[in-house]
């Protein structure tokens, strides 16, 4: 294949093709060699190479390219005098010295992605601090940055009410309707007592003392019965507040509340609502508390949750700075086979273009979430962008549980992100071998085409269920349903009747042509 300065895979050439070079997609996208092709598909290509790196500039998911935090904003919100430092292989007296000089002191730290937490105790702003560890060779430094709930305000426009139907799960549920699976909410708490949630909650046998099933005063022991470094973890762990319980109150938890009973609320049990599963393993991982909670919470969060066995995470939260730390935590979630599902945010932006964490992370293990309406259409706060944007569910009017036995509606991507880690989930309980990335191109794959979200989200529609099930259990219908997405930034086609086009065409042969022929004549036969 032509050698692209930039790195893409056979699909995302697959997909520039056909966005740019109209009636030849089908050889492209079967990724052949070009080499051996005329003249004009060479050059339409080298067009097409030229149009893709002035439009995208980028790489989809597809390949995992280098975390780069260099493009990020810088003005985004973080924990004040704090900094989160990986030394990398400086020796322990140099970082000594490099606390001493800049008065910082290490507060906790995470081994398993050697990343400390400092404070810094000098009137020094963060930037500086950062810049002045950048100097000095250390592997990173970056602010400590908060995230937030991916939570809208329950605007009457979009209050409409509609079930699991949208997304086939009466099918699925013929298949498979829950099981021994563990699914980590990483978000605020999650009322574990609610009668429609506590018999679905992840119990750490070990922790749980007196063996009923229940967190209870009698667990608390103030022993690590486990071992797993955290104490009287029955049900999860609040990183928040830096206790077992994961539950403050109704006003602080009624977020993670709502997500879990879209994932997991107590089926066929005669009360409330039903979750995705109707039976599931719900672990409570609270990291946000009020407005938000800290990357460096959060990606204790992620590590606890992979340690302690979840094989999905729902991650209904997010923010716009760029952090190593949480990058790094999502993926050691990827080494360790963890499906993790987030929420695409809802500031009604491209998240090809402005990325929002840890959603657009470019790691296989994720699945960004992007919100719908009872219409199959996008809703009106939802990001979207069809390379880092992978599935759409329905994120608007979402009936579920709130603490204190109470249910009600909710509107976000947050809303949207949970019925697609429950399918998740289903898949895995369906096929316990499928790879993390697997399952994110079954949910591409399998969902219905929405002509409308083709522009949207890497799906090009929203995620269905059934099919899914199907694909896994069956090996049918895998095949992808909906046409490859289009950007619908790529007008300027060669050989289009548009002058723009044709100038574009003859600026491009005139600039590349000479550097480019040499290596297009090669034979490639053999
Ligand atoms: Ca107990
Ligand atoms: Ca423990
Ligand atoms: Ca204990
Ligand atoms: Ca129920």
């Amino acid at each position: 294949m032509l050698s692209l300065p930039i790195s893409i895979s056979r699909n995302d050439a697959s997909f520039f093709c056909r966005c740019c070079v109209h009636g030849m997609q089908r050889r492209c996208g079967m990724g052949e060699n070009v080499m051996n092709r005329s003249i004009l598909l060479r050059l339409a290509t080298l067009v097409f190479t030229l149009c893709a790196l002035l439009l995208f500039g980028g790489v989809s998911r597809g390949t995992e390219r280098q975390f780069d935090t260099l493009h990020e904003p810088v003005h985004s919100e973080y924990v004040p005098g704090e900094v989160l430092v990986n030394f990398g292989s400086l020796t322990r007296e140099a970082i000594r010295s490099i606390k001493t000089s800049l008065a910082l002191r290490t507060l906790e730290q995470i081994p398993t992605l050697k990343v400390e937490r400092l404070v810094i105790e000098s009137e020094r702003s963060v930037n500086d601090v950062v810049l002045a560890l950048l100097d000095r060779g250390v592997a990173f430094a970056e602010p400590n940055y908060i995230r937030h709930p991916t939570l809208v305000p329950n605007d009457p426009d979009f209050d409409r009410l509609y079930g699991l139907e949208k997304i086939g799960i009466e099918a699925a549920w013929e298949v498979v309707t829950g099981g021994e699976i563990v699914v980590a909410v990483i978000d605020s708490g999650g009322d574990f007592t609610h009668p429609d949630l506590g018999g679905n909650n992840w119990i750490n046998a070990a922790e749980d003392i007196n063996d009923n099933g229940i967190f209870d005063n009698e667990d608390l022991n103030g022993i690590d019965d486990d071992g797993n470094g955290y104490i009287d973890d029955v049900v999860g762990y609040n990183f928040a507040e830096d206790t077992p319980i994961p539950y403050t109150s109704a006003g602080d938890d009624f977020h993670g509340t709502h997500v879990s009973g879209t994932i997991g609320a107590v089926g066929n049990n005669g009360i409330g609502i039903t979750g995705v599963l109707w039976d599931v393993r719900i672990m409570r991982v609270k990291f946000i508390s009020g407005a938000g909670g800290s990357d460096f919470d959060a990606a204790q969060a992620i590590v606890y949750a992979v340690d302690n066995g979840a094989r999905v995470s729902n991650n209904s939260w997010g923010g716009s700075g760029a952090s190593t730390t949480l990058a790094n935590a999502v993926k050691y979630a990827r080494d360790n086979g963890m499906v993790f599902v987030a929420a695409a945010g809802n500031s009604r932006t491209n998240n090809d273009r402005l990325s929002f964490y840890p959603a657009a992370y470019p790691y296989s293990n994720v699945v960004a979430v992007a919100a719908t309406d009872a219409n199959d259409r996008l809703a009106p706060f939802s990001n979207y962008g069809v390379r880092t944007v992978d599935v759409a569910a329905p994120g608007v009017g979402i009936y579920s549980t709130f603490p204190d036995g109470e249910y009600g509606e909710l509107d976000g991507t947050s809303m949207a992100s949970p019925h697609v880690a429950g399918v998740a989930a289903l898949l895995l309980l369906a096929d316990p071998d499928l790879t993390p990335k697997e399952v994110r191109d079954i949910l591409v794959n399998t969902s219905d085409p929405i002509s409308a979200l083709g522009t949207k989200v890497q799906a090009a529609g929203r995620i269905n269920a059934a099919r899914a099930l199907e694909c896994v259990t069956t090996g049918e219908n895998c095949e992808r349903q909906a046409p490859l997405p289009d950007p619908g930034r790529c007008g300027i086609v060669p050989g289009a009747s548009n002058p723009a086009g044709l100038f574009f065409l003859l600026l491009t042969l005139l600039l590349f042509l000479p550097f480019r022929l040499l290596p297009l004549r090669l034979p490639v036969r053999r």
